[in-house]
């Protein structure tokens, strides 16, 4: 081992060292082309430690040793972004990019324009900032006005370089996407499992979740990489002149790196073939791609077309139509719903689809199943509908060897052993045995103490069937009078451990928090009540309706389908449904028992009998009209808030039903989303909000409580 020089010497060699290592970190991660062995590699770095150990005061910021340990932050501070980051609108078809260009030459009166096109990386948008050619800052995107600061998860990014190459001084701003290959999101989740831990859905929230880790020592042992695709300040002031094509060799000659795949193409033709062409070919690139992003090459045509408030007039995003995939059906089996309902259930070799993997696919009905011709152990084309639920399109009769098995609905419940009916003009088939069978009882109880019913923290789907086997109770009234069988209760055996074969119980903690959870439900408005009873046709939005109208529930149990389908929203097929419900003993005396257990079974505010509700009388304006959905009071400025913006709603909110809080944002001109990704404005989180107020966390979105989201529509 060399000695340690003296001071001036170490200064010396540890600029050498930086140096060296810096281009060989380029080599192996920028360019994948190594020119030295990891030993040697690694030679260079222990000695830079070394060096670094003996005279600390001589670690400069874009030394490599930054790129590793690290303390933990308590938290990220904030970036106001200098330029925005703005979002880019999409389009979803050869005509939407025909329109695109369109605009572009009509904006810019007949000039001549060309396009860049690159792959639109599914990853997680970062901004650097770079001083006298150091790395001194990267920040998330967030809501585009503000991200939050990540710089030292960035620094853990191997491919992003931490000094500029070709001895660049001014400051400089660049923008691109951190993410995760495919290959190492796999071995990545494979680890995840073996150790116990959740495996990330796909490898976007991979990436986003590892960028957005407080120890940035987790951020380095992900497999993290980068493509940079903008510049947008140079010298402190933002870039109005040059090329994209040409900012992308610029970004690849300072050391960053570029997707290989982008072109400069000559008109619309041209780049509508590279989008045919990616759509086709995305699955052979290592990392996943969404779609195609469009660029106005010119940057002083980009400054002419200008932006929108949220997304440049310049740029388009070609997403890709959903994706599909073949894969065979393992075997047809049953669910038994709620209400009886036996459905098919095709369960599919996993297969890859959108960024996650797809094992069961709904088949709804007999009928279904018939009409599409799908058979056990049948090739079939599976994708996802709207990207989320997967579904079985279509199968391919073209590859059966013979050895398929059409599927034939069970005679009998599989749960109960009841029969299995279908009755006269309806598609679906119902186990008779609506109080016997365990599978309806689980999923009605798993129903009642559900988020938009009385959502009973603490209570999963486990706990409920373990409850009805136990026999502790038969339904839900019953969990009212759990507090009186506490010993039993804590006693209750969930699962047996792994390892040990040992049971493992419920306990005294878990038991003493169940119990309180339920004794909160007793105050839970009257929808949530209706809505938890599982009324065929009763969702969260009629429940609301309902409560609203009647006040009371005596009111509605009386109720006869005249008067009920007087009330705005209901229609015949509800009105029956809920006349049936009330008419038949068993539901009367289970709201008399949960009466009797002291729930409440009012609505708190309402009128009764639809003179001041969202019912509509005659000669006087419904709420709706006057305020927003739900009677929420909307201020002069409710509009200005929403309009343009994009905002995911997640958990269960008091005052409107997530149905009406989307109506409320598209009526008021903005676009209410299903799920979070860069582009949501904002996302407003109700009671138990789950994975999406994560994801809002992760990609840095403003999240709004109910009462702040209200006080914004009031203005
Ligand atoms: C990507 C990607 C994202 C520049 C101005 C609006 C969008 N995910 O790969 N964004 C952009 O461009 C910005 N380019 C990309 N390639």
């Amino acid at each position: 081992m060399p000695e340690i020089p003296d001071r001036d010497r170490a200064r010396e060699e540890l600029a050498r060292l930086r140096e060296l290592i810096n281009y060989h970190n380029h080599r192996y991660h920028v360019l994948d082309d190594p020119e030295i062995s990891d030993e040697e590699f690694d030679a260079l770095f222990r000695r830079l430690l070394e060096l670094e150990e003996a005279y600390p005061d001589l670690v400069t910021p874009d030394s490599p040793s930054r790129r590793v340990g690290g303390r933990p932050l308590e938290s990220f501070g904030t970036v106001v972004h200098r330029v925005p980051m703005l979002s880019l609108a999409n389009a979803f078809s050869e005509e939407d990019l025909r329109a695109f260009d369109r605009r572009v030459r009509s904006l810019l009166e007949g000039e001549p324009v060309e396009y860049v096109a690159e792959l639109k990386i599914d990853g997680l948008s970062v901004t650097l900032r770079y001083e006298d050619g150091v790395f001194v800052q990267g920040a998330t995107r967030g809501d585009g006005t503000t991200g939050e600061d990540v710089t030292e998860n960035l620094r853990r990014v191997k491919s992003i370089p931490l000094r500029l190459m070709g001895g660049v001084r001014e400051s400089l701003e660049v923008r691109g996407e951190v993410y995760i290959p495919v290959r190492e999101f796999e071995e990545l989740n494979e680890g995840r499992r073996r150790a116990g831990e959740p495996p990330f859905a796909n490898p976007r929230n991979a990436a986003a979740g590892s960028v957005r880790q407080l120890d940035p020592s987790v951020t380095a042992s992900r497999p993290l990489d980068s493509f940079f695709y903008s510049v947008v300040e140079v010298g402190g002031a933002p870039v109005t002149r040059g090329a994209q094509d040409r900012n992308l060799k610029l970004l690849q000659n300072l050391g960053f790196k570029v997707n290989p795949e982008w072109r400069l193409l000559p008109d619309i033709g041209a780049v509508i073939a590279y989008c045919r062409e990616w759509r086709d070919r995305r699955h052979t690139l290592p990392y996943e791609i969404d779609g195609v992003v469009v660029k106005v090459n010119s940057i002083g045509q980009q400054q002419r077309l200008g932006s929108t408030s949220s997304a440049p007039r310049w740029a388009v995003a070609y997403k890709f139509p959903a994706e599909e995939r073949e894969t065979r059906v393992e075997d047809i089996v049953v669910n038994v719903g709620r209400t009886g309902a036996v459905t098919p259930v095709a369960k599919l070799e996993p297969v890859r689809i959108a960024g996650s993997t797809v094992s069961r696919a709904a088949l709804h009905n007999e009928d279904y199943v018939r009409e599409k011709d799908i058979r056990i152990g049948d090739w079939v084309v599976v994708r996802k509908a709207g990207d989320v639920i997967p579904e079985v399109v279509r199968s391919l009769p073209e590859r059966r060897t013979g050895r398929e098995r059409v599927f034939h609905m069970p005679r009998t419940c599989p749960a109960c052993g009841a029969r299995v009916v279908r009755a006269e003009g309806e598609a679906v088939h119902r186990c008779v045995n609506p109080l016997g069978c365990p599978a309806q009882r689980a999923e009605g109880l798993i129903h009642f103490a559900s988020r938009g019913g009385m959502d009973i923290e603490g209570m999963g789907d486990v706990l409920a069937v373990k409850l009805l086997e136990s026999g502790l109770i038969r339904d839900a009234a019953d969990l009212y009078r759990l507090k009186e069988r506490k010993g039993e209760l804590a006693g209750l055996e969930l699962r047996k451990a792994p390892k040990t074969g040992k049971p493992v119980r419920l306990g005294e903690t878990l038991t003493a928090k169940l119990l309180e959870a339920v004794e909160r439900t007793k105050q839970r408005p009257l929808h949530r009540l209706l809505y938890a009873l599982g009324i065929p046709f009763v969702g969260e939005r009629v429940s609301r309706v309902l409560a609203r109208h009647f006040g009371r529930i005596d009111r509605l149990m009386e109720a006869t389908e005249d008067e009920l389908t007087a009330v705005s929203e209901v229609g015949p097929k509800i009105a029956e449904s809920v006349v049936q419900f009330f008419r038949e003993p068993r539901n009367r005396e289970l709201i008399e028992r949960l009466r009797r257990a002291g729930v409440n079974m009012e609505e708190p505010g309402a009128g009764t009998g639809g003179r001041d509700g969202l019912g509509a009388v005659p000669g006087r304006p419904r709420q709706l009209e006057l305020f927003g959905p739900g009677g929420v009071s909307l201020g002069p400025g409710a509009a200005a808030a929403i309009a343009g913006k994009t905002v995911v709603f997640t958990g269960t909110l008091e005052r409107l039903s997530r149905r009406e809080a989307e109506e409320l944002v598209v009526s008021l001109g903005g676009r209410a989303a299903s799920s979070v990704s860069s582009r949501t404005d904002f996302v407003v989180a109700g009671a138990n909000a789950g994975s999406k107020l994560d994801r809002a966390r992760e990609l840095g979105v403003p999240v709004l409580d109910e009462e702040e989201f209200l006080r914004l529509l009031r203005g």
